[in-house]
Order: C-alpha cells, then structure tokens, then sequence
C-alpha cells in the first residue's frame, strides 16, 4: 500500500542525521500562502468552480488547486536549509474539513499534500547529491475537542468523539503514507486526547503498513504550562509515553520567550528526541508582518536552547517565513544535538498533573467511594441521574487524598458504557477531581473500553486476569497498552479465584511473564492485585486469607521486578460490615503490615484510615489474632468485642436478628420478605465469598426464589 519502498531506508537515514546533528523543519504553510494573494477562483481552480460554499482559506486544498504554488513554497524551504517539510495538510481529515462541505476530499487531500512534498523533497535532493530531504506528513488537532465540553449548559458535551477522531486520523495517516510522506507529524495538539486517538490509529494503520517513525507536537497555550485542556507538561508526556515515539516537541501558540522553560522541562523528561518550533513570537495584529519575531530576533534564542543542550529538530510555526528558517539552520548547525534524557522506568500515571510512583513512594491511596456497589450513597445519586451531585463524592474523595479514584458503574440496572462514559466527561469538567488519574473498575470490558476513550491522563484499568482464559487476557492488555493505560492485574484464572499463596504466586507470575515476554508491557506499568478476600467470616478456610495476601505481596515484590500491588482493602472487614471502629482498625492494622510486604497502593475509603499507632490496644491484639490468624478463636473473640462496641455505638437500636445469619440465608430473607435495605451489600458479600456473579444468582438468589 506504501508506494515508496524506499521508505525503510529514508527512516534509517534520518536516524542517523539525528543522530549527527540537530535537524531543521520547515516554518509556517499560512504566513507564506498568504504572500500569494490568492482570492476565492484561485482555490476553487476548474474542479471546484461551483463548490455550493466559498473556499478561499482552505488552504489544504491548494495541494489540489494550485500544487505549483504548495511545491514552491515548500522548494523555499528546502532550500532555506530545512531538512523536513511538512505537507500542507494541516486541516485535512473529515472533521475539519467539514466546515467546507469537502469531508469526502479527505483522503485525496492527503494523498497530494504528500506528494507534493515528495516532489519538491526528490527535486532538491536531484539537483544537490548528497542532500537529505525529508516528508513529514502533518495531522493537525482538529477543529474539535474530546475532552472539553462545547456547551456551557452541559459540561459532560462532547464536540467529537474519541472514535470518530480515530476514523478521521486512520484515514489521514493512510493517505500521507500513501502519497510518500517519510515520518508522521501529529501536532499543534491541545487537547491530549484527540493526540491519544491519533497515535491510537497510527498504531492501527501499522498493523497494515509498515511502520515510519511518528512525531508529536504539542501545545502549550497559557503561561501556567497546560494544555488548553488543562495538563501540564509532565502530565501531558505520560498521557502519550506509551507510543514508540521518534520525538516530542512543543509548537504554535506561544512564542520562543514562553516557550522557553517548557522545553527544558520537556527536555529533562523524554528519553526521547526533543523538537521546538514555536511561532514567530505571540501573534500581534498591530505588526506590519502579524508578529513581532524576526529571523534575526528568533534565531539566537533558539541557539540558546540548542546550547543547553534541549533540542534535536528545531524550526518555525506561524509567522515564520524561508529567512527565519535559513537564520535557525545556520544558528542550529553551531551547536550539538540534544543526548535523549535517561529516566528511570518508574510507574508514571496522570490526570491534569502527573503522578509518579517511585520506589520509595509512600502507601497510594485509591478512592474507593466512586463505585456504585461499594457506596450507597453514590449509587442512590447514579440510579436517579444525579450525577452532578455524584461528583461531590469524587471531589471528597480527592479532598480527603485519594491520589487516585477508582470508577465502578457495574450495576444491574444500569448501562454502564453510558454511565462511564457520561461520569467520566463530568469529572474531565472539574480541574480540582481531574487533577488526579482514574481508575477505570469494570468486570465489564465494554465498560473499560469506554472509559478508556473519555480521559486524557494516563489511566488505570482494572482490571483484567486469565479468568476466561490466555488469549482474552492478551488480547485485552494489547488493547490497553495501545489505549495507553497501566494494568491491575487479578489473580484470577480458568480455574477460579487465586485464594492460596501458592495459587496467588502461581497466577500472578504466570500473567507477569505473558505480559512481559508476549505482550511487552511495562513491568512497571504490571499492578497486581493478588486479592484481599474477607476475614472473620467463621468459616475456617478464611482464617489465612490476610495472611496469604501479605505473604502473596512480598513474593511479587521480591520475585517480579518492577511490578506493583495493589488490592481492595476494604475487603477485609466486610463481616463487619455496619461496624465502622472495628472495620477501621482491620483496615488500618492489615495496611500495616501488607505496606511492609511492599503492598504500593490500596483502594479505601480515602479520609477513613485509622493510624496504625492510634488503634487501641486491645482492639489491635483482637484484630490482629483475625489477620494473622494467630489463634483458632480469633474471630469468635472480636465478634464478641464487636458486638460491645456496636451496642454502644448504637445505644438502643436493635439490629434484625436474622441479619446474624449466613449471607445465602440473609439474602433468602430479603427475597422472601422484599427487603431491599441490604440486597446491594448482602449480595457483594456473596459475590466476594462465592467468587462469581453467576454463583450467586444460580446459588442463594435462586435458593431464595424457589422459596418465593
Ligand atoms: N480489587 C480491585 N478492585 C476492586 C476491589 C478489589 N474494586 C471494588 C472493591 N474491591 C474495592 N472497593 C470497595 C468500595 C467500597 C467498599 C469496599 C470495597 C465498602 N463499602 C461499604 C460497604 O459495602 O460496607 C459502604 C458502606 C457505606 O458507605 O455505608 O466496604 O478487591 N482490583
């Protein structure tokens, strides 16, 4: 499909020159069109004579209307010293070019664009042995946005979706291949998530065609260092790591003086090539030329940076013009390329801002309270549609220092690729809840999928596990790594739910290797979560449950290097449920000693954890005979204790004898008697006991229906 088969040679070439010397791109398409004064029948040429819309200002469409005017504008370039153009195809996929009617020339567009480029490319390295010229195929932003609402009475609006921007992008990487382009360009992108679908159909196409290397460019549009979609540099870098990049950069909105410490900074962090081409400084309509930096003006603060050390491929955005690229080349030329930054392979997640785990790092806290079998609350606001209501409790959580919340909408009534999806976009609306990365929680993979597509962050999926078997489990991490997102990873597989630590060592090293050797996912981005299964039920065969668990954390830390653990803490003390001090203290004492294991992060009620030294003495020898399982009587004695303080806790109020009851009779009681009080939480109880929803259902719920 690729019609150069030069095209593997002209990649390595252009490794090598990164690799000599810093390498110069072109400047500004617009700024030099403009010189041309071309009036509306100049972009209508003979084909579009009677287009029903004006297209003067489509400037993509000149690679088709007037394609001597684009090669010699590009011929300019080139011979100004730039060692990559870009092809004029800034605005050409569907979406934008929708504003002219022109959606079915997408395609076309970029086939040309491309080849005109390539024209202009094989001309000057014809008449120059030994010159190098490369085509970067440009894919602009979009005149959309995935991650900003468009509609100040609806904040979870959205202008474009994640899919349709990787319909758009798909088709227009086809098209720059297709007409030759060496690299692609993704740039001037300001939103993080229209970049994530370009990159996430980039990879696509490479299924198909062979790989070329791929640039990303992006935009800083405030002095604060964010996005128009609000992150920072940092957070932007992680958002996008996870694609074999050949550089990043930043371009366009402001000039070099803004620009300046945002490629330092991006410079520190990339292991990567650095690009920079900012505008001829901030557009200024009073300027005779529209802007205020000269080649003259420009050249020696772009030096600067190349003297630091910060730049492999330097060149100009708006306002730029041939004698502003010949000054940059000839300043650029003095100096060495950037060395890529060495970074440490640490886990790097990101909401608006970044999120870095280091080995050292203290206990993470997971939110837990933002799912809907895990809060009633939450789930009360969900079902009725309240759900800008149900966003105080992501804000509370981030409040009371979740650095990480967990989102769950697996619920029987609801759809919840709709109701993630809808959350998702409301919580991207709130800078003070998005500021922290989410955790996508389905047993669902429609459900994660979905939330996949609504973040601009690095994200969390959880979770996956080999629960129905080898090539579902792969298929889903390459999925997840293409998306972008780090991985929890259940010890769960074709036989059931890891509940050994023989069987959780089993399990999760058997999924460490698939991930690593098969699927090449990050160790570091590899979260296990070998299961925090309920003690203190009086069954005897829970007894080591909390045990196993913390002995399960310290083998994966020990034995699968840079892999992380995590679990649902609050697991742990469901046989207490409606005993906060009691499920508090469990919580607090069992955290205790997993983080000494190497647990890194827990989901919990962030704002609810107890201090381990704070716990009363008495309380803690109880709760830690339960966890350690250090007597037979264990769970007899605290259950006794219990019910002291649960007494006391709710001077007077009698609790229904038959909640003393075993789960599976419970909940036969409330079918029976249609009390809905505690279906939500009896039947977690029984999920988490029975292993599987579909055990429950065939088990107690059609128990109790029988009796019905
Ligand atoms: N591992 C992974 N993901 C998980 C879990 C896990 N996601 C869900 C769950 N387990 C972790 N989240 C919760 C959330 C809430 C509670 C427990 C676990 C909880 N809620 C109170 C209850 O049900 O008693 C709510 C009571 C109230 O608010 O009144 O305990 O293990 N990967």
């Amino acid at each position: 499909m690729v019609s150069h088969g030069q095209s593997g040679n002209r990649s390595d070439a252009l490794l090598r020159l990164l690799r000599e010397r810093i390498v110069v791109l072109d400047g500004a398409m617009g700024t030099m069109i403009q010189t041309y004064k071309l009036g509306e029948a100049d972009y209508r040429g003979e084909r579009f004579k009677d287009w029903p819309r004006d297209v003067k200002g489509n400037n993509d469409l000149l690679s088709l209307t007037r394609p001597q005017v684009i090669q010699e504008i590009h011929r300019q370039y080139l011979e100004a010293g730039a060692d990559i153009i870009e092809t004029n195809t800034f605005n050409a996929t569907t979406i934008s070019m929708a504003d002219y009617g022109m959606e079915s020339l997408a395609y076309e567009l970029n086939v040309v664009g491309a080849k005109n480029a390539r024209a202009a490319a094989d001309a000057v390295m014809a008449a120059e042995p030994g010159r190098l010229c490369f085509v970067a195929g440009a894919l602009g932003p979009t005149n959309k946005t995935a991650s900003i609402s468009g509609d100040v009475n609806n904040p979870a609006a959205r202008g474009i979706t994640y899919d349709q921007l990787v319909e758009a992008y798909y088709e227009q990487a086809r098209g720059l291949l297709e007409g030759g382009a060496d690299v692609l360009l993704v740039e001037t992108i300001f939103d993080s998530l229209n970049s994530k679908a370009a990159l996430f159909a980039i990879a696509k196409l490479f299924d198909k065609v062979p790989r070329v290397p791929v640039m990303l460019s992006f935009t800083i549009t405030d002095l604060s260092g964010r996005t128009l979609s609000g992150q920072t540099v940092e957070a932007y870098w992680n958002s996008v790591s996870h694609f074999p990049l050949l550089s990043i950069g930043l371009n366009c909105a402001l000039g070099p003086k803004e620009m300046r410490p945002f490629i330092g900074e991006l410079s520190r962090l990339a292991p990567i090539y650095v690009s920079a081409y900012p505008n001829a400084g901030l557009p200024n309509p009073m300027l005779p030329t529209g802007f205020p930096e000269t080649p003259e003006t420009l050249a020696p603060q772009l030096a600067d940076w190349a003297a630091a050390g910060w730049l492999n491929i330097v060149g100009g955005c708006c306002g730029t013009t041939p004698a502003h690229i010949s000054a940059l080349a000839r300043a650029a030329g003095k100096f060495k390329p950037r060395v890529p930054a060495k970074i440490e392979p640490w886990l790097r997640l990101s909401g608006l801002e970044p999120l870095t785990i280091r080995p050292e790092a203290n206990f993470l806290n997971i939110g837990e309270r933002t799912n809907i079998t895990g809060s009633p609350k939450f789930a009360k606001l969900i079902l009725a549609g309240q759900y800008e209501e149900a966003l105080v409790v992501a804000r509370q959580q981030v409040q009371n220092g979740a650095q990480i919340i967990d989102i769950n909408m697996d619920e029987g009534m609801l759809d919840g690729v709709k109701a993630m999806t809808h959350f998702l976009n409301l919580v991207g609306s709130e800078p003070d809840i998005a500021r922290v990365p989410v955790m996508i929680d389905s047993s669902r993979w429609p459900v994660i999928e979905a939330g996949l597509k609504c973040v601009q962050g690095k994200a969390v999926v959880n979770s996956i596990s080999l629960k129905e078997g080898e090539e579902k489990f792969i298929q889903q991490a390459r999925l997840i790594r293409r998306y972008g997102a780090a991985v929890v990873v259940m010890a769960f597989d074709e036989k059931g739910q890891a509940d050994s630590y023989e069987r959780r060592k089993e399990v999760c090293a058997r999924c460490y290797k698939i991930l690593t050797e098969q699927v090449h996912f990050p160790p570091e981005d590899i979260i296990f979560d070998p299961n925090i299964l309920t003690v203190g039920t009086g069954l005897e065969e829970h007894n080591n449950y909390a045990v196993d668990f913390i002995e399960a954390t310290r083998w994966i830390k020990q034995n699968l290097p840079r892999a992380k653990v995590s679990g649902g803490i609050s697991n742990i003390s469901f046989s207490f449920r409606g005993n906060n001090l009691v499920r508090e203290a469990m919580h607090a004492a069992f955290l205790y000693h997993a983080i000494q294991a190497g647990l890194d992060m827990g989901i919990v009620n962030a704002g609810m954890l107890g201090i381990y030294g704070e716990i009363p003495k008495d309380l803690l020898e109880l709760v830690e005979d339960v966890l350690l399982n250090r007597r037979p009587d264990a769970t007899e004695r605290l259950v006794k204790f219990a019910d002291t303080v649960k007494q006391k806790d709710k001077a007077g109020v009698v609790e229904d004898e038959w909640r003393k009851d075993p789960v599976e009779k419970r909940l036969e009681h409330a079918l029976v008697k249609g009390i809905v009080d505690f279906i939500e939480a009896d039947t977690e109880e029984a999920r988490l006991k029975i292993g599987r929803p579909l055990a429950v259902i065939e088990g107690p719920l059609m128990a109790g229906m029988s009796v019905v």
